[in-house]
């Protein structure tokens, strides 16, 4: 890819020695242009001092590869790799990132492969913007889609609210009541009681199959918690076991874990 010819310079750009000449830059229809470097010379024992001009092919362009599309998880680090992006003529010496498409280049590197962590939730697209040793750039967008399916939220749960030790007759065919609690970040009133476990065993259904659920605030911190009941005879507990882990998700999709100690009873 040509670039469109420019005016006439004094070469200085790149690794090689400035030279004691000018650049003319001439269109063409066909090739883009084509680029001479004009030198006045004297030549030893005449006193007419020459032009030198030759011909030299003019820059070419980088061209960018993002390595995209690209996805993962929050506070997960995602490989941006644009390895595959090169200058036809010359060597990319610059690798630019706008990692929230603002106009903005968050990052610059030397390096064509960057680790990135989003802290965020973030659907969008990214810029690449590469320039060569000539100071020529190019740039391409791909997109990113980072979500948190992944995370799991640590909450807090008690077991029998209001009682300890948390004794559980395994013998038993009743049920375990288990408070969920909120935290000014964690929403329990958000919880799906039908996605929730306690060592493996469901929230117990009503008649009309909705779960045992119900919102109490019970620590008395003004922010509303819920408890469900679980069956205790479906609880993947032994008689060694001294703790029970709790597993569910909110309505909106978001993972939580949490766990409480047990003593079983026969
Ligand atoms: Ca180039
Ligand atoms: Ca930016
Ligand atoms: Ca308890
Ligand atoms: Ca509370």
């Amino acid at each position: 890819m040509l670039h469109a010819p420019k005016r006439a310079r004094t070469r200085s750009s790149g690794n090689a020695a400035p030279c004691a000449c000018s650049i003319v830059d001439s269109p063409h229809p066909y090739i883009g242009g084509w680029r001479f470097e004009v030198s006045a010379i004297d030549i030893p024992y005449n006193n007419y001092p020459f032009a030198l001009i030759a011909g030299i092919t003019p820059n070419i362009s980088p061209e960018v590869a993002t390595g995209g599309p690209y996805s993962g998880e929050v506070g997960a680090p995602i490989t941006l790799n644009a390895n595959e992006s090169f200058d036809p003529d010359g060597n990319i010496v610059l690798f630019e990132w706008d990692l929230d498409n603002d106009g903005i280049y968050d990052i610059s590197s030397e390096s064509s492969i960057l680790e990135y962590t989003w802290g965020e939730e973030y659907n969008g697209l990214i810029v690449l913007r590469v320039t060569d040793n000539e100071g020529e750039t190019s740039n391409a967008t791909t997109t990113v889609a980072i979500g948190s399916a992944g995370i799991i939220i640590e909450v807090e749960i008690d077991i029998k609210p209001g009682s300890f030790p948390n004794s559980i007759n395994l013998g038993s065919d009743g049920k375990v009541p288990v408070a969920i609690i909120s935290k000014s970040d964690f929403d329990a009133t958000q919880v799906n009681p039908i996605s929730v476990t306690l060592a493996g065993a469901s929230v117990k259904l009503k008649g009309k199959g909705t779960p045992m659920a119900s919102f109490e605030d019970i620590n008395n911190d003004n922010l509303m918690d819920v408890i469900v009941h679980v069956d205790t005879s479906t609880l993947q507990l032994s008689s060694s076991d001294i703790e029970a882990i709790l597993e569910g998700e909110t309505y909106d999709g978001k993972r939580f874990r949490g766990k409480d100690s047990v003593r079983i009873v026969k």
